[in-house]
């Protein structure tokens, strides 16, 4: 279908560069995914992050994991790359003389924690030791450029990593504006955030790379629909690009066929 999303073709339709994998903090080779659904292992609590918990595997996407805090409600659930230096196996905070903690928002008193702990990790599957990955070191500087594109996890649905183009740069921070949508999802964070990945990520470890907004759609390497909305109404056109240039021609001219695929979301 000419709507499928395609890196290549996209970054040729709208004359844009890729940002170069060596500025963001992953690896060059994405990490295997060996954890299994229902494993255990000691997460940082996002909420509450001095405190190292016990977490479950509820999901594998990509190189990611989407984890649950055991005594926690499912509507907390978050993502980690198994490279990400906030989790780590059962076992380790005992090791290093700490304590497990209660998630933030136990469910159950404080004072049967000791009970509670001891009953989820009983029986239960700990991930091995070797399925944890180093985490990347931190590239030396920002080096983003505005206009560059990259992936990024959308922070408002995390479970999202969807096309994106550096919008701004401001010491050792980025602006992540995504392709298609108006500045909503936009977000500032640091240049070597875990967030955000090179262009192609999704393909190489399996995660889902989102579609773009439908503020734009490509035609063709050549061309690519664009939906700016000017004060409340909707200008529908089409960009053609000659070389780097894009030169924007309105729906009236561009034909019928491009109106028809405005919607909104
Ligand atoms: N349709 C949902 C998800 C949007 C995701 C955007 N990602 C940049 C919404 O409108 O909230």
């Amino acid at each position: 279908n000419a709507y499928d999303f395609h890196w290549d073709q996209y970054l040729k339709a709208t004359g844009s560069l890729s940002a170069p994998s060596d500025y963001f903090r992953q690896s060059k080779i994405p990490p295997a995914n060996d954890f299994k659904v229902g494993m255990k292992l000691e997460a940082r609590d996002p909420r509450n992050v001095t405190s190292v918990c016990i977490a479950t595997v509820i999901g594998i996407t990509g190189a990611r994991l989407r984890l649950r805090l055991d005594g926690s409600d499912n509507r907390n659930d978050f993502w980690r790359l198994v490279d990400s230096c906030d989790i780590q196996p059962v076992g380790t905070c005992e090791k290093e003389g700490d304590l497990l903690q209660p998630p933030l928002g136990f469910q159950m008193n404080a004072s049967s924690w000791p009970m509670f702990l001891l009953r989820t990790l009983s029986g239960s599957e700990m991930a091995p030791a070797a399925f944890f990955k180093k985490e990347p070191p931190k590239p030396p500087l920002n080096n983003f450029k505005v206009g560059m594109k990259l992936e990024a996890v959308d922070k408002k649905n995390p479970f999202l990593i969807c096309p994106a183009t550096i919008g701004g740069v401001r010491g050792d921070e980025v602006h992540i504006t995504f392709d298609g949508w108006s500045g909503a999802f936009d977000y500032w964070c640091k240049y070597d955030s875990r967030d955000l990945f090179p262009v192609g990520w999704c393909c190489l470890t399996g995660d889902i790379l989102q579609p773009l907004g439908n503020g734009g759609k490509i035609i063709n390497s050549y061309m690519f629909l664009c939906f700016i909305e000017i004060r409340s109404n909707c200008f529908c056109g089409v960009m053609v690009n000659v070389g780097n240039i894009g030169i924007l021609f309105p729906a009236s001219i561009a034909g019928r066929t491009t109106r028809n695929t405005a919607k909104t979301q």
